[in-house]
């Protein structure tokens, strides 16, 4: 048996499969960024760096991770294989492919057998923001200066909806 990783004070891993998911993670990590959460960024792919990807799962509770974010695209298979290694709770975000336009990667990461939890959220942008806030909602269950944040995040968001639409065109 190895040593337990350390603790490295990071509540929050942002995984994705490829460089080419960045333009869609980002929005996770402006979400995190704006709340003030400590986290980190890294490319996991589940095919081309499997070794990447078990370290990384079996290190994550030891390492003091509270969430995981996971997008990948096509046969998406990220999410699902880190959940089967650690009990940090896995937050997936299905990006938008080429081929199938996301299909392939929401129905990929959605349909998890039972016993095998990933948190699923909608196809590219969306789910990606909305993984953001999931997480810092979690953590703010224990943190009541982050709740104070998100409750604050919340209500900009409100506040910048008018309430009558501009007549454009
Ligand atoms: C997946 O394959 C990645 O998550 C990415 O969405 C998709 C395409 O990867 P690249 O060929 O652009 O590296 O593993």
């Amino acid at each position: 048996m190895g040593e337990a990783a350390p603790d490295t004070g990071i509540s929050v891993g942002v995984i994705m499969g490829s460089q080419s998911d960045w333009p869609t993670m980002a929005h996770a990590v402006q979400v995190l960024d704006e709340l003030g959460i400590a986290h980190e960024v890294r490319i996991v792919s589940a095919h081309r760096t499997p070794d990447r990807l078990v370290a990384y799962a079996r290190e994550a509770a030891d390492r003091g991770l509270k969430a995981i974010i996971a997008g990948a695209g096509g046969a998406a298979h990220l999410p699902g294989m880190i959940a089967s290694m650690t009990r940090v709770p896995v937050l997936g975000v299905p990006v938008q492919s080429a081929a199938l336009n996301g299909m392939d990667s929401l129905l990929s990461i959605v349909q998890m057998p039972g016993g095998v939890p990933v948190a699923t959220f909608a196809i590219g942008k969306a789910g990606a923001t909305n993984a953001g806030l999931f997480a810092a909602a979690l953590l703010a269950n224990a943190d009541a200066g982050l709740a104070q944040k998100l409750d604050a995040w919340r209500a900009a968001q409100t506040g910048g909806v008018a309430p009558v639409p501009v007549r454009e065109g």
